[in-house]
């Protein structure tokens, strides 16, 4: 009788456990980074990393559930490294015991790198700034060519867990869409010295091989940030936050005035000048492309601090941009526009340069297709590589926290269109009309439209009944002063044949703008109301006027 009672409060006990687990683990997977329970245990990892990897060790036993997923293929190539074992012990004792991987951690070591039968001199070490890709007993690989290796001169062999695993290959697929020149990510397995290490996403080291592989020019100034030794607060204050990976030939590797011309623009000008400038020194078209592709994928990675890859295009003499380590931001897709990036920050301000951004993403949104073909681009992905990640005997995650990770970052693809699209279509107004305003006795109409939502704001048609044969001019009260005078547009004169009066515009807009908040705040909406006259030759008298508005966007 006591045995018995003793097993069901056993079984109970292991039941209650097993039950509360369950229950922590389904909500960490299912919440964001933001959330209590995800905060909660997110912190205690990164204070306790001994016993947080302990943990994660135990919770492999889960990886009994997988035991007949050992037997799908992996699709994907081997390279192998054979390093000298006195090599490999040199680099492991070469590794910081606290901070960052700094220059003095970075010596290299000369090792063989094989590829289908084809032997490679190479020189590898460590690589990765932050401790997970060092730490523990799988870590980032840098690769050094003697020659080249697929036309390149070094590759990176990262773990695919510091790229959220397939969101980087994918933001990347999303930039070539937009017309981006983006580096190349494949998943590959990796031995070193016979023993496998798993799955490392591979990617293209900057440098004229990158260059030439993306039929750019490779006598150009390439700029990256100058390294994580010394951190900095704000990348864009100074060149000197920069280096050169590849630079032109025809000046001096020193000579940063291109890079000191765009800064300076930044820093130390008017917005009058900056906005008559930026256009002159940055490809535009480029840069809101790079900006959108980061929108799409609520990535706010490219921050103030980190992340610039910058190229300076000797064709056009302009700055174009390369997306780097844009990952997805591990939140839930709210707000794709803060303040996180000074450039991009000024550059948005301008109502002008936001809508042309608004306009390239609703071209990317508008076709289901893309959403769709982002998503086989994702599931292949990962149907290729799962089996090799549950093979990856070095990996410090469970495979059930690998399937549900990536399962959480498909949803997230999902949730961010989503959100853009309804943002996009977010367009709100509000119009009043003054017939014969006493402010301005020459108009016949005053008329102010109003825009408030995220999207712009079109003035499609004007609509009214006249009771005299005139020449009618619509006109943009420019300067919003009330009063018709030189600083005002004229958008055009009309015929009225009858009296029932009808004008069709193209291009008129209402732009809302943007009320910039501090660093890392979401820049808020700021409603925004344009002022118009309709003037008329001959003394006449308006009545029943219509003024239809579309969302400038979506053209709904
Ligand atoms: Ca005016």
């Amino acid at each position: 009788m006591r045995k018995k009672t003793v097993s069901i409060i056993l079984i109970s006990l292991i039941l209650g456990i097993s039950l509360l687990s369950f229950l922590i683990l389904f909500f960490y997977y299912r919440g964001n980074r933001n959330s209590f329970l995800n905060k909660t245990i997110n912190n205690f990892s990164a204070n306790n990393p001994d016993l947080s990897i302990q943990f994660k060790n135990f919770t492999k036993v889960l990886d009994i559930f997988y035991l007949f997923h050992q037997f799908i293929p992996s699709k994907i190539p081997t390279y192998s490294l054979l390093i000298d074992p006195n090599d490999l012990i040199k680099l492991n004792n070469n590794l910081p015991k606290t901070g960052h991987l700094t220059k003095e951690y970075k010596k290299s070591v000369s090792a063989e790198f094989i590829f289908e039968t084809k032997t490679y001199p190479v020189k590898v070490r460590y690589r990765g700034d932050n401790p997970n890709h060092w730490r523990f007993d799988k870590k980032s690989w840098r690769v050094k060519f003697e020659d080249k290796f697929e036309n390149q001169e070094a590759i990176n062999l990262i773990l695919p867990e510091d790229r959220y695993f397939f969101i980087e290959p994918w933001v990347s697929y999303i930039g070539q869409k937009l017309g981006l020149v983006t580096p190349e990510f494949t998943l590959v397995n990796l031995k070193v010295n016979n023993q496998l290490h798993g799955v490392y996403l591979k990617s293209e080291q900057w440098g004229k091989a990158f260059l030439k592989n993306h039929h750019l020019p490779p006598d150009a100034d390439l700029y990256g940030e100058a390294e994580f030794d010394k951190p900095v607060p704000n990348l864009y204050a100074d060149v000197s936050n920069f280096k050169k990976y590849t630079f032109n030939s025809s000046k001096s590797k020193k000579d940063v005035s291109n890079l000191k011309t765009l800064l300076d623009l930044l820093n130390n000008s008017s917005d009058e000048e900056f906005y008559q400038e930026i256009s002159n020194i940055i490809d535009m078209d480029n840069f809101l492309h790079w900006q959108a592709q980061a929108t799409l994928a609520f990535s706010h990675s490219q921050k103030i601090s980190h992340n610039l890859i910058t190229y300076f295009n000797p064709k056009i003499n302009k700055f174009q941009f390369i997306p780097w380590n844009v990952a997805m931001a591990d939140e839930e897709p709210i707000y794709p526009d803060i303040n996180y990036n000074p450039l991009m920050t000024r550059i948005l301000k301008n109502p002008n340069y936001m809508f042309q951004r608004n306009q390239i993403l609703w071209e990317y949104i508008k076709d289901k297709k893309n959403l769709e073909d982002d998503l086989n681009y994702f599931d292949n992905l990962y149907q290729s590589t799962r089996g090799a990640f549950y093979r990856d005997p070095l990996k410090i995650f469970p495979n059930l926290d690998f399937d549900l990770t990536v399962k959480k970052h498909r949803k997230r693809i999902i949730n961010a269109q989503n959100k853009i699209k309804e943002l996009l279509n977010d367009a709100q107004s509000q119009i009043q009309i003054q017939l014969n305003p006493d402010f301005e006795s020459t108009a016949l109409v005053y008329f102010e439209i109003e825009s408030s939502g995220f999207a712009s704001i079109k003035l499609n048609q004007i609509k009214f009944t006249i009771n005299q044969i005139a020449n009618i001019s619509l006109i943009k009260d420019s300067n919003n002063n009330q009063q018709i005078d030189f600083k005002d547009k004229n958008l055009g004169t009309f015929q009225v044949d009858n009296n029932q009066y009808l004008i069709n515009l193209e291009n008129v807009l209402i732009h809302t703008n943007r009320d910039i908040q501090e660093q890392n705040q979401p820049f808020l909406l700021k409603s925004t109301k344009q002022g118009f006259f309709i003037i008329s030759s001959k003394k006449a008298e308006i009545s029943d006027i219509n003024i239809n508005l579309k969302n400038a966007i979506t053209d709904f």
